[in-house]
């Protein structure tokens, strides 16, 4: 599991979430990794890392972009996206997009935890799910 530092009060909630979602399905405490990295763009290229130097089931990537007044959100957003996209298409495991993208903290805070649910948890479950699928597909 990855997750990005930049807005950590946003981040800790989402890996809050999909800590909750692992163990509630079963995960054993060590099959669980934790990366931490400074931002959302980092989080492609660590993917990348955690898929090459061990055998993994899937990624599960946390961010949370926030617009700001500069076009800097489109760059970091977009970037991050392709980025994870690619990782997981090129490497063949699937990397669940637990990044929010939003406008406000508040509508961020909404999604960690807050009146819309947990969308670290969420990436947790689709992780899961598509780990068990791409098994069976494969056999
Ligand atoms: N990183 C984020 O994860 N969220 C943001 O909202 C954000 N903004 O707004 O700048 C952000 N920037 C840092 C970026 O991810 C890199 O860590 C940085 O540019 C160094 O490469």
């Amino acid at each position: 599991m990855l997750c990005a530092r930049f807005n950590n009060v946003i981040t800790d909630q989402l890996l809050a979430g999909a800590l909750d979602a692992l163990k509630r399905s079963g995960a054993a405490e060590a099959d669980i990794e934790i990366v931490k990295v400074p931002g959302a763009w980092e989080l492609p290229i660590a993917a990348k890392a955690v898929v090459l130097g061990k055998k993994c089931d899937a990624i599960i990537a946390l961010g949370a972009v926030i617009r700001g007044d500069t076009p800097h959100f489109d760059y970091v957003a977009g970037e991050t996206a392709s980025g994870l996209m690619a990782v997981q298409l090129e490497m063949g495991i699937p990397v669940a997009f637990g990044v929010l993208t939003t406008n406000t903290i508040e509508q961020a805070a909404d999604r960690a935890g807050g009146k819309d649910g947990n969308k670290g948890h969420d990436a947790a479950m689709t992780a899961i799910e598509m780990a068990n699928l791409i098994r069976r597909l494969r056999k």
